[in-house]
């Protein structure tokens, strides 16, 4: 019998060498570029060969397919590996992606990520630990794991209680998405360009010269975060949600009925276990962040919030999640 002929397989990271940068293409666009086992493999070992290569200067770091740079980590097959009780895999996965996190942070040479989409955990990781964020008018930015029941995670509970008062604490419970101007306003980016700029930017980039990111980079005005910030600190800047609630309760305007309303959907296991963790994260270096995430990653998704958080939202996208009641925070912590 004839052999029907395959086409190749569309690698799912195109790393290289190009001029004198280093180039991570993060290519599985139709799951927005979201980060499986093996991209987690191939860009480890990019980021450990352009580390060692004098020829490279400086990475640059891209998403494929126009729409997203990453939307996080496959945690449909999480959720898969949750069912079956594969709990050794789930926790290869987690590792090697917390491994390439702060390999990241680590990196000796810029790391620079063109955030031009969606951008949510995972991607959050693989750009947040490097040296440049660059957003354009089309990123969107957001730590959404309440609403799957898992917690943000990738280093974030470093990150995110180092934001400007209160603002990691609301991104993480509530999910909030920032637009790329946001998201420079809030600190989890560094730099704004337009669309329009960055390819001239990319070009101007492989010479290998990261100071090309300030010549391209444009001022961004106090916008939503800034509007928002003093509302912000005052709901969210709580120890307990019980005090948050009753601060969005008190506030009494559209944004923090919003605010209630969100946090009424979201996993309460979830959120209750995000806010200790940040608690826990402020007083932490970003290895220690990592290494609680890890453990916290083994209880998380053994709780049935976790498969059906991941249903709601990804697999059946009815967005009815059924949340078990909060469980005991000690239980989840170890
Ligand atoms: C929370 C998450 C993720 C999410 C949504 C959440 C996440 C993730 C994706 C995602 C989205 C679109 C895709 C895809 C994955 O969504 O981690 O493959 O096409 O990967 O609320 O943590």
């Amino acid at each position: 019998m004839a052999e029907t002929p395959q086409p190749m397989a569309e690698p799912s990271v195109i790393a290289r060498r190009e001029g004198a940068a280093g180039t991570i293409l993060m290519n599985r666009p139709r799951a927005l570029n979201a980060l499986d086992g093996g991209m987690i493999e191939q860009i480890t070992a990019a980021l450990r060969a352009f580390r060692d290569d004098p020829a490279v200067r400086l990475v640059v770091l891209e998403g494929a397919g126009g729409r997203a740079f990453c939307a996080g980590g496959d945690v449909r097959r999480m959720r898969e590996l949750a069912l079956a009780g594969d709990a050794a895999a789930i926790e290869a996965f987690f590792a090697g992606e917390y491994a390439m996190n702060f390999a990241i942070a680590e990196f000796p040479k810029p790391w620079i990520s063109l955030i031009d989409g969606v951008c949510m955990g995972g991607g959050i990781g693989v750009s947040v630990h490097g040296s440049h964020r660059v957003v354009t008018e089309h990123a969107m930015l957001a730590m959404p794991e309440t609403a799957i029941a898992l917690f943000p995670d990738v280093g974030t509970s470093f990150v995110l209680p180092r934001l400007p008062g209160a603002l990691g604490t609301w991104l993480a419970l509530t999910g909030a998405r920032l637009k790329g101007a946001e998201a420079v306003e809030a600190g989890l980016a560094t730099h704004f360009v337009p669309r329009a700029e960055l390819q001239a930017l990319r070009v101007a980039l492989l010479e290998g010269d990261a100071k090309a990111v300030d010549r391209f980079a444009q001022p961004v005005a106090p916008g939503a975060v800034a509007a928002q910030r003093a509302a912000v600190d005052r709901c969210f800047g709580h120890a307990s949600l019980d005090a948050i609630r009753t601060a969005l309760e008190a506030e009494g305007t559209d944004w923090a009925r919003e605010q209630l309303a969100i946090l009424g959907k979201m996993s309460p296991t979830s959120m209750a276990v995000t806010l200790e963790l940040l608690r826990r994260g402020a007083g932490m270096t970003l290895a220690e962040c990592l290494a609680m995430e890890l453990a916290l990653t083994r209880t998380v998704t053994r709780h049935p919030d976790f498969a059906e958080g991941v249903r709601a939202v990804l697999v059946d996208k009815d967005n009815a999640p059924r949340w078990a009641p909060q469980a005991d925070l000690s239980a989840m912590f170890g």
